[in-house]
């Protein structure tokens, strides 16, 4: 399918509503960047929420509540975070599965984080590969590093592919403790590739400065596009992101002059095998 999956990440866990005014951490606020993201080109969001007090929380009442919200309002596919914040622990992160999102993340493996560790064991990502089948939602594999790569090839060799049969890939590039954001990393992601069922996809996002050269490079390589206030919160040096949807904008435009368009949410769930 020739266009350009862009999946938008507005929230994160990471930053702060008091440093950041503009992060979206209420619901309004939420459906608000949804839909406008929608409009410029979007078709994925990616979905952290927020408590009353701005604090990252995979609850389970506000989890279904605005995957309610988000499917009223947007013909976005809705995929809830089952990573969280490096702090919740395994039993919430596969009760967010409950919510019965469109697709789930499920990253493959564990890793150092900033100063945090990003605890993935081998026994938790089999679970949550193995529930999302079950409950019909679509993961997106996230890639932090080359050897998660790997990792998913051993996964689906013993457990089977995901519901739906398609297999798709996030590389989340240019944490501290993860892989950079460097073209070179991106070209070796895309030849492990090679090692995954024909017709895996995937699409890529640099954190922070990373964000350009990710974003150029995995257009040339073919690839989609994750962009959003999870990732990023500069636009340009010394230029704070005004909101996510500046991030989108950009995006789709990079994606129209590589002659790759942004696909519609209807186009996006064929491509990843979503169905509904
Ligand atoms: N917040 C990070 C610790 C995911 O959403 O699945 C994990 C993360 C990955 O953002
Ligand atoms: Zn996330």
């Amino acid at each position: 399918m020739n266009g350009t999956l862009i999946t938008v990440a507005p929230t994160g866990a990471e930053s702060s509503k008091a440093e950041v005014p503009a992060l979206p951490v209420t619901l309004e606020e939420l459906v608000t960047t949804a839909k406008e993201c929608e409009s410029l080109g979007a078709s994925v969001i990616h979905v952290h929420i927020r408590d009353a007090q701005a604090q990252p929380t995979l609850d389970l009442a506000r989890l279904k509540e605005t995957v309610t919200a988000l499917r009223e309002s947007t013909g976005l596919i809705v995929q809830l975070s089952s990573g969280g914040s490096v702090h919740d622990p395994e039993s919430d992160r596969l009760a967010v599965l409950e919510a019965a999102p469109d697709m789930a993340s499920c990253t493959m493996g564990t890793v150092n984080f900033g100063d945090d560790v990003f605890l993935n064991r081998w026994e938790f990502i089999v679970e949550l590969h193995t529930r999302m089948r079950d409950r019909s939602i679509v993961p997106e594999y996230e890639i932090f590093d080359l050897g998660h790569l790997w990792a998913l090839q051993r996964l689906l060799d013993k457990h089977g592919l995901p519901f739906g049969g398609h297999v798709h890939v996030d590389f989340v590039m240019g944490v501290p403790g993860g892989m950079p954001g460097t073209v070179q990393a991106l070209a070796a992601c895309h030849a492990a590739l090679a090692d995954l069922p024909e017709g895996t996809t995937f699409s890529a996002t640099g954190v922070g400065r990373f964000t350009l050269p990710v974003m150029l490079a995995s257009l040339a390589a073919s690839g989609h596009l994750r962009v959003g206030m999870e990732d990023t919160i500069t636009y340009a040096k010394g230029q704070p992101v005004e909101s996510n949807m500046q991030l989108v904008a950009r995006a789709a435009a990079f994606a129209r002059l590589a002659q790759r368009p942004p696909l519609s949410p209807t186009q996006a769930k064929d491509l990843l095998g979503i169905k509904g």
